[in-house]
């Protein structure tokens, strides 16, 4: 007889670098452990707090389980249950007479809700190209870092994470590894414990900060004047490899001059920090760098969610050719790795059905100005029609107050594809029930390591739920649309993900494919940049009248620029959360408390404000409640508002969303999420 217990391989569906193998125990039909792979090297049987309650989420009792039709007012969350049928044939209906005036009047919004390429873009992709449909410019996370390391490496590509194990000294930039990134940590703790020196460099002083030798609380957004100061450090004391600057770099004398603008005592005044810091950190990665030690970035997506971003990148990207430290597997830098994976992105999408048409695009991260916008010569037709999945635009989009604006519009029609009612779910006008990952097959690349993961499905779909590839075929059907690609099920999509580029009897098997890459990737240069060479003068971005050559780009809302808002604010992720994913799941969010913001006392004890107590925090976009900690963590003049908590779970229906502009970066359109200033007052009784 068949034990009714088994386990089944799948794939950490999560927005986060460590795209994690899963082992899914399940009894009797029934999913009730969720844990890290132990046969995945990468994962080594490790999983986050959030994502081993993956059980408790999927069988969360407040899952939606049936399509739901609004019954209120827009906003209202009012809602009462529908067939599928009925659900789809209105909806089609709807985009049908919306199309036949302009198709580009509907627009899709997604982000990585799932990473999977199969419930991600696939038959949605199909879709929306087939109809028409305005393009989404998914530039949520990381399109700043991604354009600056693109012009400098010449692709998403770096050190592989397995070999930071084997550094001497490892600069942590941007990054809170032991809560966004914690398999990376486990390779950096190695390195610590065979005497490596790590150095973490952040405005907050995190967890990971707390188990560096060496913690740099610069200003935000001043990265890269500090990147310049540590390259003006290179030269004068010559700790450089001047055999590959000539061979492997282009640009060099350029850059060479500019950093010489960047002594020590004019980076540190703009960072906030002490040119001591900055002649310290230069000595420590070049001098070692020079006596043949390997030295290793992890650059993280913090430092590009502010004005310079992408330049801030390009310079720290540029560092490790500086000193050679490409030359050895466990020296370089590593951002992502998303660029070493084959997608077939072609075969997955299918552009060709957009049949010479060629939409307009829109910036996710201006959602809240762009539903407002009428229509017009410039921008088209207003946005009739949204149709969102893996994601919550409401809570986790900048500038709150006009997107939640943008979302109420009443001749809106917004059809959102969720697992729970979310702050973006109560204004939909119908909420579709999507599958877990523990319900759906998928297929994942990832940007933090350099193996592809299968994702079975380890039990039934929940109640109506259907994975979002399916609710496509279904739209597709009733909207017309004859092409076989919408018949392709989703174990075929998975296979067509990466064609013949990974063996997919061994991802059935194992899980897992690792695939095969250098480990010095730049060892001999061999960039994939149009010169072949590391670009630390870009022409591509010349002749787009841009500067060739980068340099410190000061935030929109410089700290310590105004009056009014004297404090930076800056909202990273809280532990427990993975981005506004997990905030519901009742264990999770009791180990957070409440939206936390976190104060240097001398910040506090000038505005009389005590640890603990109720703070208005606001500028003008807007205010929010927090609970005020004098935790250590934050430095004078920069408030952490750790985030992303969903508005309607919060002290006062709002989020620090309230406060970040609709501001974009210097390249790639990306938000600035960590460049906002505000000021923070005692909530006063009996007030709003
Ligand atoms: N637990 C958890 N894990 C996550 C996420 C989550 O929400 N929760 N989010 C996931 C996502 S979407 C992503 S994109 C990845 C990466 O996500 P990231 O957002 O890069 O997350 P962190 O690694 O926390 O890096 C942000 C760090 O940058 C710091 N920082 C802020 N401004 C600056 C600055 O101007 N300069 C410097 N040097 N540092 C700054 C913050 O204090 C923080 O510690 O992580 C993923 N992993
Ligand atoms: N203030 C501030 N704001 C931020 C950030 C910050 O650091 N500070 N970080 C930014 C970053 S880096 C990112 S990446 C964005 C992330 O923003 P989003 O990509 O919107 O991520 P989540 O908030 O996690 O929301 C994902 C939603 O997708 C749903 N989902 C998951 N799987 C599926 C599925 O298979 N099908 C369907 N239909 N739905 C699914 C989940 O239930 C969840 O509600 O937020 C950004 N917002
Ligand atoms: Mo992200």
């Amino acid at each position: 007889m068949l034990d009714s217990t088994h386990q089944i391989i799948g794939a950490c569906p999560h927005d986060c670098p460590d795209t994690c193998s899963l082992l899914t125990t399940v009894q009797d039909g029934v999913a009730i452990k969720v844990q890290g792979n132990p046969a995945h090297p990468h994962t080594d049987g490790v999983l986050c707090t959030k994502v081993s309650r993956y059980p408790e989420r999927s069988y969360h009792p407040q899952r939606i389980l049936q399509p739901l039709k609004r019954s209120g007012p827009k906003g209202a969350g009012q809602f009462e249950p529908v067939s599928w049928s009925a659900a789809l044939d209105d909806i089609a209906a709807r985009l049908q007479a919306i199309a036949a005036r302009d198709p580009q009047a509907v627009l899709p919004y997604s982000y990585a809700g799932t990473m999977g390429l199969v419930q991600g873009e696939s038959i949605a992709a199909r879709f929306f190209n087939r109809l028409g449909a305005s393009r989404l410019e998914r530039t949520i996370c990381a399109t700043a870092g991604g354009e600056g390391l693109v012009h400098t490496l010449g692709a998403k590509l770096g050190m592989r994470l397995e070999f930071f194990a084997e550094a001497n000294l490892i600069l942590i930039w941007g990054s809170n590894s032991i809560t966004s990134n914690l398999h990376f940590w486990r390779y950096a703790a190695d390195a610590k414990r065979r005497g490596a020196k790590l150095i973490c460099i952040d405005p907050r002083r995190t967890e990971t900060a707390e188990k560096c030798h060496t913690h740099i609380a610069l200003l935000p957004g001043t990265d890269g004047a500090l990147a310049l100061s540590i390259m003006q450090q290179l030269v004068v004391h010559d700790w450089l490899d001047h055999d590959y600057l000539q061979r492997y770099t282009l640009g060099w004398e350029r850059l060479r001059e500019r950093a010489l603008l960047w002594p020590p005592e004019r980076a540190a005044a703009l960072c906030g920090i002490t040119p001591a810091q900055i002649e310290a950190l230069a000595h420590d990665y070049g001098a070692a760098a020079r006596n043949g030690a390997k030295v290793a970035i992890r650059l993280n997506y913090g430092v590009q969610r502010v004005h310079g971003g992408a330049n801030a990148v390009r310079l720290i990207a540029s560092l490790p050719a500086l000193v050679g430290a490409w030359r050895q597997r466990s020296g370089g830098v590593l951002l992502s790795s998303s660029g070493t994976f084959p997608v077939q992105k072609a075969a997955l999408q299918r552009p060709d059905l957009l049949a010479g048409r060629a939409p307009r695009s829109v910036n996710m991260a201006t959602i809240g100005n762009d539903l407002l916008r009428p229509a017009s010569g410039a921008f088209g037709p207003a946005i009739e029609a949204l149709i969102v999945y893996n994601s919550n635009p409401v809570a986790i989009a900048p500038d709150s107050a006009k997107v939640v604006q943008g979302f109420a519009r009443a001749d809106l029609f917004t059809v959102v594809l969720e697992h729970f009612q979310t702050d973006t779910a109560d204004y939909a006008d119908y909420i579709l029930p999507a599958t877990t990952q523990l319900e759906h097959w998928d297929v994942h690349s990832t940007y933090g390591h350099t193996d592809v993961l299968l994702n079975r499905p380890a039990i039934a779909p929940r109640g109506q739920a259907w994975p979002n590839t399916q609710i496509f075929r279904a739209l597709a059907t009733r909207m017309g649309f004859t092409e076989d690609c919408f018949d392709d099920t989703d174990e075929a999509l998975c296979r067509q993900a990466f064609g013949t580029a990974v063996n997919f009897d061994t991802l059935l098997v194992q899980g897992f494919a690792t695939l095969d890459t250098p480990e010095a990737p730049f060892a001999q240069g061999g960039f994939p940049t149009p010169s072949g060479k590391c670009e630390f003068f870009s022409q591509r971005l010349a002749d787009q009248g841009q500067d060739g050559l980068p340099d410190h780009v000061p935030n929109h809302e410089p700290a310590g620029s105004s009056a009014r808002y004297p404090l930076a604010m800056i909202s990273p992720p809280a532990r427990n959360f993975l981005n506004s994913s997990f905030v519901n799941v009742t264990s999770l969010r009791a180990s957070e408390g409440e939206p936390i913001l976190e104060m240097h006392p001398d910040d506090a004890a000038a505005r009389h404000l005590s640890d603990g107590c109720t703070v208005r925090v606001f500028n003008d976009r807007g205010s929010t409640l927090s609970r005020l900690r004098l935790n250590g963590r934050a430095r004078a003049g920069v408030v952490n508002g750790l985030g992303v908590w969903w508005r309607k779970l919060g002290l006062d229906g709002s989020n620090v969303n309230q406060l970040t502009s609709q501001a974009l970066t210097d390249l790639g359109g990306g938000p600035t999420y960590y460049d906002c200033l505000v000021q923070v007052q005692a909530m006063q009784r009996g007030a709003p």
